[in-house]
C-alpha cells in the first residue's frame, strides 16, 4: 500500500518523480482547485514535501488532521508554520549541510560581480562600447570589510572564502561566536557602518524580517554595497530601491527578492544592480543533493527511523 504525499511546491524535477514512484503523490501547486484537492485528501495525507515557493501555512495543515510529517526543500523553511506544526506535533525536516558551499559560492560570485560589475562589463562588450572607449573604472574590494549578516553555516562559508581575497570580516547576528575572531556586532547598523560590503545570510521569517532597515542602508553609505542570498523579506525592498536610486549606497547584488518571482521594475532599469533569480544553490548536484535528503527523511519517518535533518 502506497502512502498519500501532497507536494506543495515545485522542487527539483527528479525528486518529485523519485517521490512519484514511492507514494501516491499529489502535487498541488498546479492544481486548479487547490482547496478541493485538499479536502478530498484530507483523510488520507500522511506526509506533505514542502518547499520555498509552495510551503504549507497553519490554515492548511489544520485541514490535514492525519498529517504526520513535513520535509521541506530547503535549508530555510519560513514557508512552513513549523509553529503550527510543532503544536501538533509533526516533525519538520529541511536541507541543511548540503547546499551550504553553493550558496556560499553564489554569495561570493555575487559580490564581485556588484562590486567590480562584471554583468556591466559583459554588457559594455556586447553592446560595442568598448570601441567607442574604455568601460569606467569601479569600487575596489581590496583594503575593505566585508559584514556578513548571519554567522551560520552559510555564513562562515562566505566568510571563509572572503578571507582569501584579503579583506576584513564583520559580522552580526544574535550572538557572538566564541570560536571566531572576526568583529561581532549585535546591532546591524554598526555593522553597516564598519563595512563596505554587507552580505545577508541569516535565516528569513518573522525574526529577520526588515533586518537590513532603510536606517541600515544608509549606514552602508555611498560606497557601501548590499548583497542578499538570504530572503527578500530581511530587507526593507523599498528603502533599498530609494537609496539605489539617489546612490545612497553605491549597488545591491540581490538573488532574492520580497515577492519572487516578481522583481521590482526600479530595479530592472538599475546600472548599479546585479540581479539573480534565486539560484544560489540551483545546481545539479546540490538540487539532487537536497531532494535526496527530502526523500530520506520521508522514508526513514515511514520506516520509523529517526528522521535524517529535523529542525
Ligand atoms: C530554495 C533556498 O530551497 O534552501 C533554501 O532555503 O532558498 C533554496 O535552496 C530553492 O529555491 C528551492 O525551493
Amino acid at each position: 500500500m502506497k502512502h498519500e504525499l501532497l507536494i506543495t511546491g515545485p522542487m527539483y524535477p527528479p525528486t518529485i518523480a523519485e517521490l512519484e514512484k514511492v507514494y501516491n503523490a499529489h502535487r498541488l501547486w498546479t492544481a486548479p482547485d487547490k482547496a478541493g484537492l485538499i479536502a478530498s485528501l484530507a483523510d488520507k495525507v500522511t506526509a506533505v514535501a514542502s518547499s520555498n515557493s509552495g510551503g504549507i501555512d497553519a490554515a492548511t495543515i489544520a485541514k490535514l488532521p492525519k498529517l504526520k510529517v513535513i520535509a521541506h526543500f530547503g535549508v530555510g523553511y519560513d514557508t512552513v508554520d513549523v509553529a503550527a506544526a510543532k503544536q501538533r506535533g509533526i516533525p519538520v525536516t529541511n536541507t541543511p549541510d548540503v547546499l551550504t558551499e553553493e550558496v556560499a559560492d553564489l554569495a561570493v560570485a555575487l559580490m564581485l560581480a556588484t562590486v567590480r560589475q562584471v554583468p556591466q562589463g559583459d554588457r559594455y562588450v556586447r553592446e560595442g562600447k568598448w570601441l567607442k572607449g574604455p568601460m569606467p573604472l569601479t569600487e575596489s574590494l581590496q583594503g575593505k570589510t566585508v559584514g556578513i549578516i548571519g554567522m551560520g553555516r552559510i555564513g562562515r562559508s562566505i566568510a571563509k572564502r572572503c578571507e582569501a581575497f584579503g579583506v576584513k570580516i564583520a559580522y552580526q547576528g544574535p550572538n557572538k561566536k566564541n570560536d571566531l575572531d572576526w568583529s561581532y556586532y549585535r546591532d546591524p547598523v554598526e555593522l553597516a557602518k564598519s563595512c563596505a560590503v554587507m552580505i545577508a545570510a541569516c535565516p528569513g521569517g518573522e525574526a529577520t524580517r526588515g533586518l537590513v532597515s532603510r536606517t541600515v542602508i544608509e549606514a552602508l553609505g555611498p560606497k557601501g554595497f548590499l548583497v542578499n542570498i538570504s530572503r527578500g523579506s530581511v530587507v526593507d525592498e523599498t528603502a533599498l530601491i530609494e537609496a539605489l536610486q539617489k546612490n545612497r549606497i553605491a549597488g545591491a547584488g540581490l538573488d532574492v527578492f520580497v515577492d519572487e518571482p516578481r522583481v521590482p521594475e526600479a530595479f530592472l532599469t538599475m546600472e548599479n544592480v546585479v540581479l539573480q533569480p534565486h539560484v544560489a544553490s540551483a545546481t545539479h548536484d546540490t538540487r539532487r543533493a537536497m531532494g535526496q535528503l527530502v526523500i530520506d527523511n520521508l522514508a526513514a519517518h515511514f520506516a520509523g527511523k529517526p528522521l535524517v535533518t529535523p529542525i
